[in-house]
């Protein structure tokens, strides 16, 4: 078995567009949910996040990293970078602005056309992303977004719009970006009811029609390109018990399940399994689910399946009885969140905080979540995010000298590495991010990019700078990750 990254991996970065193109309503685009959010975030949405406490410094889409106006510039550092594949995503809204509008918008198209033939150009494998977060604000308006089973149609025709447009220029598209992270997000949902049930029963009903309109999606794209693959992505982290006492470890088993495991069985399977139909019976959560959706689900199966990974996480029993004040509280929050009588999230006492952000780093993690979600699938994996976010130093010339990127990206691809040692068939990685882009969770404060953009919360000259991990990536591009 060969034991080195396979000659053709795509070595690549990611970015998105509400994150990083600004001309939040240039060209004819219409508004998402994410610029609405990114412009005015509701404070006791997410306490825990620093986005909610900054107030009228909050960097937002409407210029982000400006990449709508330096696509160039960027496609030429990608270029020298030696990029192997660059994800990004499209904005629904420049498609079609309010989302189901009987006109395309042909200028957001050409914008589209523009980038990924200049990819092509440079032999740079464009993967990309169909939504992003960024459900247009016209059809929510109009009728409720995902909750409602219109929702499902538009999206595929909106789908079916770039399969049929892009057809053998776009070979990897990625259905959309982390389910799993968005149905905890209000905003994301459009979801405004106060009542905790109705809310929930809500945000249930918008995942499954989400699933729906993915499989409808894949099976879109292989009846009009069946030369291109298609998956979902979805965020994960694997949960550790806290010790080994046997309430902890089904705690952490628990966790995994009804956040993760039962993901990949809807996408790859068309089926829910019992446990996850049992937990949304038992909390009133649980929806009609129609004899033809059952077939869309069967029929839509991904090619490969994607993933994002930042850290691992932990969990523990958690009491029926816990207040229900804090559950409402860590509700939105992967690190704390908790289901009463099934398993509730902490911080790993084996892991010290990394000092620049607090997070429990990882790598090893990463190669557990490389055999688990392959044991569940049994498809090539494709790995979308992996970076660290943190505040970064541009020095009086214009170096910045991010080792502790270097560092967690160096250690991250080893434990890939190992994967693909292991036999796992692994057909790309992508550092998140290419450049700076605003964070969905704090704007400029922190940067993920391996090239900086001069800007912070209230905006800079947008110059765009190399940072060391830039140069550090390009060497393990040319050598194929022999170097590691
Ligand atoms: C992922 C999202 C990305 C990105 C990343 C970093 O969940 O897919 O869009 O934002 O997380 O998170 P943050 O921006 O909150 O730091």
């Amino acid at each position: 078995m060969n034991q080195e990254f396979p000659e053709n991996f795509l070595w690549g970065c990611a970015t998105s567009a509400f994150q990083v193109e600004g001309a939040y309503n240039e060209d004819g685009k219409g508004l998402s949910l994410a610029d609405v959010r990114s412009m005015s975030v509701d404070p006791t949405e997410e306490p825990t996040k620093a986005l909610a406490n900054v107030g009228d410094e909050i960097a937002d889409s409407k210029i982000a990293s400006d990449h709508y106006h330096s696509w160039e510039e960027d496609v030429e550092l990608m270029k020298e970078l030696g990029l192997k594949s660059y994800r990004f995503s499209i904005a629904w809204t420049r498609i079609y602005p309010n989302g189901d509008d009987e006109q395309i918008n042909e200028k957001g198209l050409a914008f589209y056309d523009k980038l990924i033939d200049r990819l092509n150009k440079y032999g740079i494998e464009p993967v990309v992303t169909i939504y992003h977060f960024d459900f247009p604000c016209g059809i929510q308006k109009k009728y409720g977004g995902w909750r409602n089973k219109q929702s499902i149609e538009d999206f595929n025709r909106y789908a079916c719009t770039l399969f049929e447009h892009f057809k053998g220029r776009v070979r990897y598209w990625l259905v959309n970006n982390e389910q799993n992270a968005m149905i905890r997000r209000d905003s994301y949902l459009g979801i405004e009811e106060k009542d905790i049930l109705k809310r929930e029963r809500l945000r249930h009903l918008c995942n499954h029609n989400m699933y729906v309109a993915c499989a409808k999606a894949i099976a879109s794209c292989h009846q009009i390109d069946p030369e291109a693959k298609i998956a979902p992505v979805m965020a994960y982290s694997p949960t550790y018990p806290k010790d080994s006492k046997p309430e902890n470890i089904l705690a952490a088993k628990k966790s995994e399940d009804l956040y993760r495991n039962y993901m990949i069985d809807v996408h790859c399977r068309g089926e829910y399994p019992a446990y996850y139909l049992r937990w949304l019976r038992d909390n009133g959560w649980d929806f009609p689910i129609s004899d033809e959706e059952h077939e869309i689900l069967k029929a839509g199966k991904p090619d490969f399946y994607a993933f994002n990974y930042y850290r691992s996480s932990c969990a523990e029993y958690c009491p029926e009885d816990v207040s229900p004040e804090l559950v409402e509280r860590y509700r939105v929050d992967a690190k704390r969140r908790m289901l009463p009588g099934i398993c509730r999230h902490i911080d790993n006492p084996n892991i010290e905080p990394f000092p620049m952000n607090q997070w429990r780093l990882d790598p090893i993690g990463l190669r557990v979540a490389f055999r688990n979600i392959y044991e569940r699938c049994h498809l090539p994996l494709m790995l979308c995010e992996n970076g660290l976010g943190v505040p970064d130093i541009l020095t009086n010339d214009f170096k910045i000298h991010d080792d502790y990127r270097i560092d967690y990206l160096k250690s991250h691809i080893i434990a890939m590495k190992e994967a693909v040692k292991d036999g796992i068939p692994v057909i790309g990685y992508h550092v998140w991010t290419f450049m700076d882009v605003i964070s969905t969770s704090e704007g400029f404060k922190k940067r993920y990019g391996l090239v900086y953009v001069n800007r912070d919360e209230k905006g800079g000259d947008l110059n765009r700078y190399k940072k060391d991990s830039f140069n550090w990536y390009r060497e393990v591009i040319k050598e194929n990750g022999r170097n590691l």
